[in-house]
């Protein structure tokens, strides 16, 4: 019996389920550059660079490990477009009888492989917690809160742990990266690498078929292969571990990465392996080389909250994506595309986004996310916006980060607050207001700050549904004790930026 192993563009892992169930000699692997896969969303020009360079090397590594590769390439004049027609056309050319494919990252997939004729799907293997298994654990419980699931994720893996201890004494450290950003320190930047003559090739088509899709193609400088992507991850041990807890919180307009690792777009592609990378992690706290404020808040994201947002998407199912509990429908305003905005935070993260595919979590979190919440946009226009831009976005992962921890649109799910903030808090954790045309002390007036304009109209506008959450208690009996007056005036400011945002093609806003 022939079977063809469908390897996603997002599977680049040589001991992935479906290849671990294949047979050399008499499987064929199929991998398949397809339109449909990068216009779904309009992806960001490095996001479809990415994924078909490592495509392209992946499917050269398997055929030297021995595998039969059938690779569909996107200039191939016989392809067909999507995933579904290339299998079809894949079954006659080999004359097979099953498909073998490991579960895709999106409820979208999976619903179409479903009609797939004699589609064998097996599960994710790259993940420490089973999608089901989570599942059993989030019906049983009355809240759920990542800090719990962190814990037994702990135990189950043995990270950092003394016994039945967490090390340190502490589960959780993060009280203490919360720093403001450094002033003099030597920040380090990630690796780039020069593309070789198959991501040049790669660069080319891009740039033919889709011109005018968002964001920079070039310079592009992320790692392809496996090998390259563990350099990158062993540079980020050496040199930006150290510091990654301090910092995680900072942003600053010259320093892009602080110290984050930027290797979520390689293990979201499956080039880098998540149990390994804490192990690494763990080893060079347990060799005195980092503090365990940064070795436990880096495993924590990966084993803590990269395992809970999945977890919680397949858990909810394919109608997570149209929740909307706080009824946000304002348009996404041009400025996320253009960066045409004189708010200065938001116009160097969306540039940053434009150049890089990449802005780190609390960038995404607190800028553009805060600014949306805020806004009141609508969280399925700004789910689709998070899912093209970013270089490591699939929905498992961005949606529930989108909606859940970001928009509070799940109705607090995932996220015990809304992540809302002024822009005091923006002031103390970046060096963006220093360069803003805004003053970030103002409340009222031409030059206050937006997001002080905005951030008391949320907590009123709201304040029915929040009244009743303990942690946003306090705010809301902060805004129910300001003078009718004062609340009036916050609404007119408020109400006036809100009118002129949804007129204008910018925030060029003139009070
Ligand atoms: P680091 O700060 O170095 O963190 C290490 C690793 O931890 C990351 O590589 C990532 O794999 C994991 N991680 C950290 N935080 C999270 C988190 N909240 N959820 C899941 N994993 C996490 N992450 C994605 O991988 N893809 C997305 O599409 C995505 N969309 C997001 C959208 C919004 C609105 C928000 C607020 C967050 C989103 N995140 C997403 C989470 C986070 O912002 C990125 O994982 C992180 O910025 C990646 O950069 P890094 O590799 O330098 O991370
Ligand atoms: C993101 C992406 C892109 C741009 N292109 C392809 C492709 O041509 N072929 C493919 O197999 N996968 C691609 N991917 C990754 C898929 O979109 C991804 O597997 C699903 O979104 C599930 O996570
Ligand atoms: Fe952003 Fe307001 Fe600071 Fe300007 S003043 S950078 S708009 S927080």
């Amino acid at each position: 019996m022939r079977g063809i192993i469908l390897v996603l563009g997002d599977q680049l892992t040589p001991t992935l389920s479906s290849l671990r169930a294949g047979d050399r000699v008499c499987d064929v692997v199929l991998m398949a550059e397809v339109v449909a896969e990068a216009t779904y969303v309009r992806h960001h020009k490095k996001k479809i660079a990415l994924v078909f360079a490592a495509m392209r090397h992946f499917a050269a590594e398997l055929r030297v490990d021995g595998w039969r590769v059938d690779y569909v390439a996107l200039g191939d004049p016989a392809k067909s477009g999507s995933l579904r027609d290339e299998v079809a056309r894949a079954i006659v050319r080999h004359g097979a009888t099953q498909i073998i494919v490991t579960e895709p990252g999106e409820w979208r997939l999976m619903e179409d492989m479903a009609q797939w004729p004699v589609t064998k799907l097996l599960p994710d293997n790259r993940f420490l917690a089973d999608r089901h298994g989570f599942a059993a654990w989030a019906e049983k419980r009355k809240d759920l809160r990542m800090e719990h699931f962190y814990r037994l994720m702990r135990r189950k893996t043995g990270l950092l742990m003394e016994g039945d201890q967490p090390a340190g004494g502490k589960w959780n450290f993060d009280r203490d990266n919360r720093s403001p950003p450094p002033g003099a320190l030597a920040l380090p930047e990630p690796l780039r690498f020069e593309p070789d003559a198959v991501t040049c090739d790669v660069l080319q088509l891009v740039s033919r078929y889709f011109p005018d899709h968002f964001g920079d193609l070039k310079p592009f400088g992320f790692a392809v292969t496996r090998a390259d992507a563990e350099v990158a991850f062993a540079h980020f041990l050496r040199h930006g571990l150290h510091d990654f807890g301090h910092y995680q919180d900072a942003m600053l307009s010259d320093h892009r990465f602080l110290c984050h690792s930027v290797t979520s777009v390689y293990l979201n592609l499956g080039l880098l392996d998540p149990l390994a990378m804490c192990r690494a992690v763990e080893a060079e706290w347990r060799a005195g080389r980092v503090p365990l404020n940064s070795a436990e808040g880096f495993i924590r994201q990966i084993i803590g909250w990269r395992e809970f947002v999945r977890g919680i998407y397949w858990w909810r199912e394919a109608s997570y994506v149209r929740s909307n509990a706080l009824n946000a429908h304002r348009p996404l305003p041009d400025f996320y595309w253009n960066a045409d905005t004189t708010m200065h935070c938001v116009h160097a993260c969306v540039t940053q986004t434009r150049e890089e595919a990449y802005a780190h979590h609390i960038q995404r979190l607190m800028i553009t996310g805060n600014f949306a919440l805020l806004a009141g946009i609508d969280p399925h226009v700004l789910h689709e916006w998070y899912l093209a831009v970013y270089a490591d976005a699939y929905e498992w992962v961005e949606l529930p980060n989108t909606l859940g921890m970001s928009q509070f649109a799940d109705g607090g799910l995932l996220a015990s607050k809304p992540y809302a903030a002024s822009g005091a808090y923006i002031h103390r954790m970046s060096d963006y207001c220093d360069s803003c045309d805004y003053d970030v002390k103002a409340r009222e007036g031409e030059k206050a700050c937006p997001f002080n304009l905005l951030y008391w109209h949320f907590v009123g506008r709201h304040a029915d549904r929040l009244q009743g959450n303990s942690r946003m208690a306090r705010v809301v009996s902060i805004w129910r004790g300001f003078a009718g007056e004062r609340q009036a005036q916050i609404k007119r400011d408020a109400e006036r930026f809100l009118l002129f945002l949804d007129c204008a093609p910018t925030d060029r806003y003139n009070g």
